[in-house]
């Protein structure tokens, strides 16, 4: 028989409805929840893919609650996810690096919807201008208040609480990877028939790697035992594979997925710009932290696991290192040996 009529295309709407199983407690709604957020990474990914071309590139003249540049790209981002999550039926409500307070949905579609999702709808949009990779981040959480209006509380929850998490990277080609928590599969976008089609089943990260991913800009401002880390990194041992090389895209969705599947760490420390590190805990660093731990990697802010961290505020940041875990492991040895300097 021809080679073409063996290999199964899966979609990204069978598997999810395939491992229905995954999710005792859903009947349903968090794949309907995971189907809206694949629509609406379609419809990003065509305009991201002409972002050259359309009059969406550019500065909106506006800024987000960071502070940072709102690049056009980021704004259409923002409102097709909550567009999508508000017609979908079963979020209740966003927490977005796009937005400073919380996105109640109030539609009637989505009155008895349990769900909440925390999103970066377009993360290293700096890089938009210049075709550079970038992505989004999602993490879902059941809503802990059993009725009436969301708090805010029903976001502050721990990332071990989690029911799903996954990113999408739009770069030489359009992937979707998630985890609920049964391992981590990743979907690319077939552009042909418009669906996510499986590509890479249970991905799963080396336990070391030779890759690094920081910004070494800020050496200056690291903890000594992350620029003794970073020595290592660079002294030459054949045995151990060094010199390893040092990968910064400036994109975190990224670096990550490179990481991913080369094996290798991604650092960004507390600086003196950023005292408690640059990334956010709800919707970067818990969803890639559950992500690398599904595919049996690490995750930290330098001695604490990431998603041990106690939320306190929708837009905290934290340090984060993530990656390989012997790489992982080094660093946080390296930190707390160094911790007196
Ligand atoms: P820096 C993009 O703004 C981002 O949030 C991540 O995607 C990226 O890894 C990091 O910040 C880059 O920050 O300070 O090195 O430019």
């Amino acid at each position: 028989m021809n080679s073409i009529y063996k290999r199964k295309v899966v979609t990204l709407g069978q598997f999810i409805i395939e491992r229905q199983a995954d999710f005792p407690y859903a009947k349903g709604e968090l794949s309907r929840l995971l189907r809206d957020i694949g629509i609406a990474a379609k419809i990003v990914n065509r305009e991201v893919n002409k972002a050259g071309l359309a009059d969406i590139l550019g500065d909106m003249g506006s800024s987000n609650v960071q502070g940072e540049e709102q690049k056009k790209l980021d704004v259409f981002a923002n409102e097709q996810f909550i567009s999508a999550l508000s017609s979908g039926g079963e979020c209740c409500a966003v927490a977005s690096e796009e937005n400073e307070e919380m996105v109640p949905i109030s539609t009637e579609v989505a009155k008895n919807a349990k769900y909440v999702v925390c999103i970066d709808p377009l993360d290293g949009s700096s890089n938009i201008d210049v075709n550079v990779s970038i992505g989004t981040i999602f993490s879902i959480y059941r809503r802990t208040t059993l009725t009436g209006a969301i708090q805010e509380s029903d976001f502050l929850q721990k990332g071990t609480e989690q029911v799903a998490a996954g990113y999408i990277i739009f770069g030489s080609s359009t992937m979707l990877v998630y985890t609920t928590g049964k391992g981590v599969n990743g979907f690319t976008l077939d552009p042909s028939i418009g669906e996510f089609c499986l590509s890479h089943p249970d991905m799963r990260i080396p336990s070391t790697g030779k890759i690094y991913s920081i910004n070494e800009g800020n050496y200056v401002h690291f903890p000594e035992g992350v620029k003794q880390y970073l020595k290592y990194c660079q002294a030459e041992d054949a045995a151990t594979k060094r010199p390893y090389s040092s990968r910064y895209i400036g994109s975190l969705v990224a670096d990550f997925h490179r990481n991913l599947l080369k094996g290798g760490i991604y650092m960004y420390p507390a600086t003196a710009k950023s005292p408690k590190g640059k990334l956010r805990l709800l919707y970067e660093c818990n969803p890639l932290a559950w992500i690398i731990e599904q595919a049996g990697g690490k995750a930290s802010d330098g001695s604490t696991r990431i998603l041990e961290l106690q939320p306190s505020s929708l837009h905290q940041r934290t340090p984060l290192f993530i990656g390989s875990t012997e790489m992982v492991a080094q660093v946080e040895e390296y930190i707390s040996r160094f911790s007196h300097k």
